[in-house]
């Protein structure tokens, strides 16, 4: 079943930590032998020892129109024969960032780089470069990168790996990351009570997808907005994942409050390494060469990032986002006719084309919600579907993501699938 996969792990060992280049791809959270890909086309993946899977990672969820999308193939192709990266500026850039702006609300000026690290960080430094604030505020079980004063109760691989404050992130740095609990609106409030003119910024992703999916409650958003302009705080969405994801204006879009600076990443590269931040006009003119906030990066906007980037932005359409609510809807109901079928103590979220499936009979509103769940099921009936050809995020604590390749075929093998897998679990 995983034979070639297990030999390239422990030979991948030998060169790379843990044989991956990003933990949460080692399976450590559930367990077991990660398949080591070939290839993958539109809603498949396939791996090393021939098998196939219906993919609901979508390398985190940048395949949103399906892998090796022929357009989006054609035309970095064509780029490629022109050169690879030139360190200089490009008409390319100035279409990608015009195409994202047209979109997005709020969004007047943007800068490309390369990972939603590299974005998160950047947006934070401009934050207290702006205001002259030290402190920020995230939320515990948000995932905004890898960058030292996030990784304070990060969610995602951090959070999976039971280590929420990384060794290496200093005291210092830490003292300025401030910790509020996501849907409570109070946590906030108190931070500001305590530091009223010290906040630079707060940072959230406005869906978080980084401790399963979990929608913000009615009001959440707005109240931040709000707490924001009463004290002169920078009010920043981390879309890396929900941008351009769910919604053709991304979460902003969906919910209709409009932040002060965003973060993007993942569908905006079409599966290059291509990220972004950006938002009002008078905060993005005091990042280099504008301003004073430095920020640079030898690859940041490279033609074949930006072609891939660019063309899946085009082939994003409201019409396609019509579809790809449908599709998620089709597969949520599904689940829930089963859980609701077999009483099973199983609860969802859906929020666009991104999903959570959690093993407990309680919504789950917070990231401590989430604590609350039965991992052991979650990980069990991860295998079960893995084994029945269906690759969901290798994590309780991560999303699934639905491309535009998930047919209505695809959606009802996943559901018997599912229905099989679920009938294992619960049996054991
Ligand atoms: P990258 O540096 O991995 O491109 O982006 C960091 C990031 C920032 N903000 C949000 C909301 C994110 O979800 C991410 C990265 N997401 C994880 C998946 N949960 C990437 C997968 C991985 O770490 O391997």
């Amino acid at each position: 079943m995983l034979e070639k996969s297990q030999q390239l792990l422990q030979r991948a060992t030998k060169s790379i930590p843990g044989g991956v280049n990003s933990p949460v791809r080692a399976f450590k959270s559930v367990g077991g032998t990660p398949p080591f890909i070939e290839r993958a086309e539109g809603a498949y993946l396939f791996d090393a020892d021939g098998n196939r899977y219906i993919d609901y990672v979508l390398t985190w969820g940048p395949a949103i129109i399906g892998h090796a999308h022929p357009e989006v193939v054609e035309a970095c192709q064509a780029a490629m024969a022109k050169g690879s990266s030139f360190g200089a500026p490009t008409e390319l850039e100035i279409e990608l960032a015009e195409t994202m702006i047209a979109r997005v609300p709020g969004l007047d000026v943007v800068r490309l780089v390369n990972s939603g690290t590299e974005a998160c960080m950047s947006a934070i430094r401009l934050a207290r470069g702006a205001t002259g604030r030290d402190k920020f505020i995230k939320f515990a079980g948000c995932y905004h990168g890898h960058a030292d004063s996030f990784l304070i109760a990060a969610g995602s691989g951090a959070l999976t790996l039971g280590t929420p404050n990384s060794p290496g992130v200093t005291a210092g740095t830490a003292r300025d990351t401030l910790l509020a609990q996501f849907n409570d609106l109070d946590s906030v409030r108190s931070i500001f009570e305590t530091f009223p003119t010290d906040v630079a910024a707060i940072i959230l992703e406005p869906v978080c997808g980084n401790t399963g999916c979990i929608p913000p409650d009615p009001g959440f958003l707005e109240g931040l907005r709000e707490l924001c302009d009463a004290h002169g705080t920078v009010l920043i969405f981390d879309e890396v994942m929900t941008g351009f994801r769910v919604g053709y204006g991304g979460a902003a879009g969906r919910f209709g409050v409009t932040p002060d600076l965003y973060t993007f990443g993942k569908v905006v590269g079409g599966g290059f390494p291509l990220a972004a931040y950006g938002g009002r006009e008078d905060l993005m003119r005091h990042v280099a060469p504008d301003g004073p906030v430095y920020q640079a990066g030898t690859l940041s906007g490279n033609p074949i990032a930006v072609t891939a980037g660019l063309k899946t932005l085009q082939l994003l359409t409201p019409e396609v986002y019509e579809q790809l609510e449908a599709a998620s809807l089709r597969l949520s109901k599904g689940m829930q006719a089963i859980i609701d079928k077999h009483g099973y103590p199983m609860t969802q979220h859906r929020v666009g084309a991104m999903f959570g499936v959690f093993f407990s009979d309680q919504t789950v509103h917070t990231h401590e919600d989430v604590h609350g769940c039965d991992l052991d099921r979650f990980n069990a009936f991860f295998h079960a579907m893995l084994k029945r050809g269906v690759y969901l995020a290798p994590s309780q604590y991560e999303a699934g993501f639905l491309s535009t390749h998930h047919s209505d075929e695809i959606i009802d093998q996943t559901l018997e699938a599912a229905e099989d897998a679920l009938a294992e679990v619960f049996a054991a």
